[in-house]
């Protein structure tokens, strides 16, 4: 088989790539581990910056979020049993959308399916081969068959665990971690939202979020020690702790249900540097990861897809400065994201050797975001999304 650009991994990064790419006349093949079932239970990411919002649009897979997503204008933080509010309308301008990742993924398979593309489901023991050569190819085995995919370009769109980012020598990469004491605990229930928008919440008993994906399905989470299993946590002990570590008055009103979902997600900064070797380019999780607090890990995943994909239209018209500077560009932004990601998980979390001064420079930094307009603005620029 061949194909000009092979994709490894059809998540969200991987299926957006591979429509882009169609609609500008670029041959594109996903070969996918999971079944499209599977992919689509994974209960993950639930706000799209507008930029992310606009590429989907391009896309051609904006209709139903458009219809049935929910445009927040600004958020909450909590601390202390008081909340107060990032108005981002007013302090940038710009606001996002409330769309779940299984969403969107569903969107682009729908989309993908329409057009009659490639997406390989089952494609098991991908190998990537010749990506310092003209003349790259992928090797996999689908029902017990061997396959060969020979390509022009090899994108890796596989996720933290996949082989895309293994396949890039080890002299020449290089990877930047933290991994945080604490894990979040997500529970998904078929309850109406407690606040129309989200509630992000500082506690001395661990952070706490309030969100939602639509007017009768909510997604909220606690922070948890990463040795918590989440079988021990029953339904009723997670309201509880919910409820201790929100504002009262949210308290009072949130209506809880069975959990329809219940996970533990452990929380690390990552990014692994260069995003491109000769024919071969990182985007998404296979590249980096964020703390889930402040939603950047699928809208990180969505610049990625920019670059690339005009990387590689201006490529096939003669043009390889995209590609050239594709690394450059993409990691520009994901530091900055990185950055963000980490201040607003340090300011929120408890951290278990937490000190007492750190203890008083974190209520410092609160406060500080109350009072000053100058501070709201910081941190609504980055919730937004920085420009691509
Ligand atoms: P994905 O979504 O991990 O997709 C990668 C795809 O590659 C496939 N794959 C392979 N395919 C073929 N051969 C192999 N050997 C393969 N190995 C892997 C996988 O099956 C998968 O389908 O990466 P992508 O597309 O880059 O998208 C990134 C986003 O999914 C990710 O950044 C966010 O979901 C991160 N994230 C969250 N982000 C938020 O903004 N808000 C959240 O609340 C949020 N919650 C989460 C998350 C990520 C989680 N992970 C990764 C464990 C919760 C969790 C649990
Ligand atoms: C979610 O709805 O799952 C969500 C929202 C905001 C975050 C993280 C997760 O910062």
């Amino acid at each position: 088989m061949r194909t000009q650009v092979c994709i490894i991994g059809g998540g969200p990064s991987g299926l957006l790539l591979s429509q882009l790419l169609h609609r500008a006349g670029i041959d594109t093949v996903v070969l996918e581990r999971q079944s499209r079932d599977y992919v689509l239970s994974r209960i993950r990411a639930g706000v799209l910056e507008w930029g992310t919002v606009e590429l989907l649009r391009e896309a051609g897979v904006g209709a139903r979020m458009d219809r049935e997503g929910f445009v927040h204008t600004g958020t909450y933080l909590a601390a202390r049993n008081r909340g107060f509010r990032i108005d981002f309308n007013e302090l940038t301008g710009k606001k996002v959308m409330v769309y779940g990742q299984t969403e969107v993924t569903r969107d682009l398979y729908d989309a993908r399916a329409a057009a009659e593309g490639t997406v390989i489901h089952g494609a098991e023991g991908v190998a990537l081969h010749g990506l310092d050569t003209s003349s790259p190819y992928v090797t996999f085995t689908k029902d017990g068959t061997e396959h060969r995919i020979d390509c022009d370009f090899v994108a890796g769109c596989d996720g933290f665990h996949g082989p895309s980012r293994k396949a890039i020598p080890a002299s020449v990469l290089r990877e930047y971690e933290r991994v945080y004491p604490f894990g979040w605990l997500g529970v998904l229930s078929e309850t109406p939202p407690v606040s129309h928008e989200l509630i992000y919440a500082n506690h001395e008993r661990g952070f706490a979020l309030c969100s939602m994906r639509n007017a009768n399905l909510s997604r909220y989470y606690v922070q948890c020690p990463l040795t918590d299993k989440v079988e021990s946590w029953t339904d009723a002990n997670f309201w509880d702790e919910l409820k201790r570590r929100i504002p009262e008055e949210a308290a009072a009103t949130l209506v809880t249900g069975p959990s329809i979902e219940k996970s533990i997600a452990p929380l690390r900064s990552f990014v692994a540097e260069p995003m491109r070797w000769g024919r071969l380019f990182l985007v998404g999780d296979a590249a980096h990861i964020v703390p889930p607090t402040g939603a950047k890990g699928l809208n990180l995943a969505a610049s990625d897809v920019y670059y690339l994909y005009h990387g590689l239209v201006q490529n096939y018209q003669g043009d390889n400065e995209g590609i050239e500077t594709y690394s450059q560009k993409a990691l520009a932004r994901v530091w900055k994201s990185e950055r963000f990601s980490w201040s607003l998980t340090t300011m929120m979390h408890r951290f278990p050797d937490q000190s007492e001064f750190e203890q008083r420079m974190q209520e410092a930094e609160l406060d500080y975001h109350e009072s000053s307009e100058a501070a709201k603005k910081v941190l609504a620029e980055n919730y937004v999304g920085l420009p691509y």
